[in-house]
């Protein structure tokens, strides 16, 4: 037996450390939270404790397949890796031959966080073919430049110091389901008196666990920090000093901010005006709050603004210059070096830019169509909004479809080829966490699984099949990793290669005991947080828009046993998540003659699923709410691919329906 230090791979915050043990035969037979780990504390989430379940389970695609039957109807034959790879550069050389190299998309996502095997080989093979390159924004793209915009950086506070927070608001965030990490922090905070307060549409398990709950109007968040902003002046609960140094523009701020008396606020937000005043004073008299902003207040057509608005409250505050103080939507900006890791001298051409949000019309365009994709880490099928258009567009006859997959998923059933794909404990990888500060090294526990291979591994056997010969397709990952960490940002110093192979997981270089990054000043153009949007404008509150007409908003969060549409074919986590089910108030189902356990359509102009009826107050009026099982129920039908005012986000929230019972 020995035990490897293996780093979660998956889309999520809490980027966990485990420990796998490793029996005689090079078999993975146990995995559990590394202790050591100062975030992770030797505890995994009920998801990644079943990992080994996905590692082994006897779906796993363990062998190239090349596609028999219609497209689309799944019948597949095996084939060796030579035929494959010689049929995927087949296909590359004659689709870029016939319509250029930008009829080529590759598309990939979440699947692996790891940094090599999320984009490292793959950037230099598409960027040396000149094919179109692919804005990923799913999760965080209108939150990550609103934050760019306020604070010139992509960074937040320090996770671990919320323990010394006196007052923590979990704003558009399901922290019990998606960040079980940030709970214990949180959780040892509460012990010493501090107050949870959760602003939130859908009162999840979260809201529950709260002192204070706020159920707000979704899309109307920023009506709400303009109406707390209006509070704090008007009681003058303000930090002046910290302002007067740190905030631009204050004076057009307090103007905008006269606009939204607590009734106004009341009257948009549907949150009753006792509440935001009671709000607005906890926040004015704690200067040791933090507002830990989630990413689905961002996922609306106003979700930049919505998210700047929030930005803007602990300079007002004074936040940041108390330990257990601030703002933390990502920390994300670390000063990697990806133009090495990428080898972007290589790159061909200017090619376009396909937002992957948008991939339901992108496999429409009547100018310069996309002839051939290339998808990997990702489940478009499942997981892209407006979900039909996708589908239909993945069934083009002229459309060449690869898919990298570990599972049969449902992109994987419109594919030609299909490529068998390594997990986590196969490959070695570097991690960082769009949450902590700790940069972690992940040494593969086991050999690959039957034929599987890692993303890297496949893009080093194409490159040498399309005859590219640059030096930068013979790295090894271990090359990769040092390319990477080549940088003189002050954050990286000590994070080496060799430093992570000892120590297997380094924090950031912190000046001082602890991470302040905004307590000199703000990496803007005036070192300050910036109130005026990119037009001039100062922040304000937009309402969303909405294309369809339909009564009801439907909000599809992350469900707690899935990720995505990972893990949805893990049977003891499809028991504890029970069967999907829409959320309804009762205001809502009486109208439409709606029982509860009643099966339903959820239906509009884009599509229709059917779901069973939940009936209660876990959603407001006009509001319903279903968490996302992607892996069986296709509720991006639905999705919108509209996209977000700023970054090019998807909207997956911003979505109307209606809804009626079943014949
Ligand atoms: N268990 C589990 N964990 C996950 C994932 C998963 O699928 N399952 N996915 C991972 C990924 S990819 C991501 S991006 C992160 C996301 O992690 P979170 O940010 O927690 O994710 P969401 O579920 O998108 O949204 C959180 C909350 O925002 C609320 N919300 C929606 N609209 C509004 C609004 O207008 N205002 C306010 N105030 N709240 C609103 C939703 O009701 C929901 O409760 O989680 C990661 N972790
Ligand atoms: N309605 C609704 N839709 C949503 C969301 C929502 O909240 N509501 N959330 C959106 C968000 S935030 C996100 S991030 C996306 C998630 O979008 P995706 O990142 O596409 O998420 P998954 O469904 O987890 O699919 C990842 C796939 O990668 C595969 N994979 C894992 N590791 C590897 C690897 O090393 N190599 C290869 N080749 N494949 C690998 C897995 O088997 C899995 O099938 O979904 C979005 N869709
Ligand atoms: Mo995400």
């Amino acid at each position: 037996m020995k035990t490897n230090i293996n780093v979660c791979p998956h889309d999520c915050w809490d980027t966990c450390s485990m420990k796998v043990t490793v029996d005689e035969n090079g078999k993975a037979v146990k995995i559990r939270g590394n202790q050591e780990h100062p975030v992770t504390k030797g505890s995994l989430c009920l998801k990644v404790n079943r990992y080994l379940d996905r590692v082994y389970h006897p779906d796993r695609i363990l062998y190239p397949l090349k596609r028999t039957g219609k497209k689309g109807e799944g019948k597949f034959k095996r084939i060796s890796w030579d035929e494959a790879i010689q049929t995927i550069t087949g296909q590359f050389k004659k689709t870029i031959q016939t319509y250029g190299a930008e009829a080529v998309l590759p598309f990939s996502y979440g699947g692996t966080y790891g940094l090599l095997n999320y984009g490292s080989m793959d950037r230099r093979f598409f960027g040396k073919m000149g094919a179109s390159t692919l804005a990923r924004t799913f999760c965080v793209a209108a939150g990550g430049a609103a934050l760019d915009e306020t604070f010139g950086t992509k960074i937040g506070m320090d996770p671990e110091d919320m323990v010394h927070s006196e007052l923590i608001i979990a704003w558009g965030i399901n922290l019990y389901a998606t960040n079980m990490h940030q709970v214990s922090i949180i959780e040892e905070a509460r012990k010493k008196g501090a107050k949870l307060v959760v602003i939130d549409p859908y009162m999840n398990e979260t809201a529950k666990k709260a002192d204070l709950y706020l159920r707000i109007q979704p899309g109307t968040d920023s009506a709400l920090a303009l109406g707390i902003m209006h509070i704090l002046i008007k009681e003058d609960l303000i930090n002046h000093q910290y302002v007067n140094q740190y905030l631009d523009n204050f004076d057009r701020l307090k103007e905008r901010a006269a606009e939204f008396p607590p009734e106004k606020a009341a009257a948009i937000t549907g949150i009753a005006e006792s509440k935001i005043i009671e709000l607005a004073r906890l926040y004015g008299q704690t200067q040791k709050s933090v507002i830990r902003c989630g990413f689905g207040i961002q996922r609306h057509t106003n979700g930049g603004e919505m998210v700047r608005s929030l930005a803007i409250l602990p300079a007002l505050t004074g936040a940041w210059e108390a330990v257990g103080g601030g703002f933390l939507l990502i920390n994300w900006d670390y000063g990697f070096n990806f133009n090495q890791l990428f080898a972007i001298d290589i790159h061909q051409g200017n090619p376009r830019e396909i937002n992957c949000s948008q991939i339901a019309s992108a496999l429409h365009l009547k100018e310069n169509p996309i002839h051939m994709m290339y998808v990997y880490n990702s489940n478009p099928a499942g997981v892209a909004p407006n979900t039909n258009q996708v589908i239909e567009g993945l069934l083009r006859e002229d459309l060449y479809l690869v898919v990298h997959e570990q599972f049969m998923t449902d992109t994987c059933q419109y594919a030609d080829i299909i490529l068998p794909a390594t997990t986590s404990l196969e490959q070695l990888d570097i991690h960082r966490s769009y949450w902590h500060l700790y940069i972690q090294l992940n040494e593969p526990a086991i050999k690959p699984l039957g034929e599987s291979k890692s993303n890297n591994d496949t893009f080093r056997l194409l490159a040498k099949g399309m005859g590219y010969t640059d030096a930068c397709f013979s790295d090894s990952d271990e090359d990769l990793i040092r390319q990477l960490l080549d940088s003189d940002h002050p954050y990286l110093k000590g994070i080496t290669y060799e430093a992570l192979k000892e120590k297997k997981f380094i924090k950031i270089n912190v000046e001082g005991n602890h991470f302040m990054p905004f307590k000199k000043d703000f990496p803007t153009k005036a070192g300050k947080v910036e109130i005026t949007m990119k037009n001039g404008s100062v922040i304000n509150y937009t309402p969303i828009v909405d294309d369809s007409r339909f009564p009801l908003h439907f909000i599809t969060p992350k469900a707690k046993f899935f990720l995505n549409s990972t893990f949805g074919n893990i049977d003891l986590l499809k028991k504890r998540e029970k069967d999907p089910l829409l959320y309804m108030h009762p205001n809502d189902a009486e109208p439409r003659g709606i029982q509860d356990g009643d099966e339903v359509l959820v239906f509009n102009n884009r599509g229709c699923i059917t779901l069973p009826v939940k009936i209660g107050e876990t959603s407001g009026p006009g509001v319903v709410i279903s968490p996302i099982n992607l892996w069986e129920k296709r509720v991006n039908v639905t999705t919108s691919d509209a996209i977000t005012d700023i970054g090019g986000g998807a909207t997956f929230y911003t979505n109307f329906v209606d809804v009626k019972k079943m014949e």
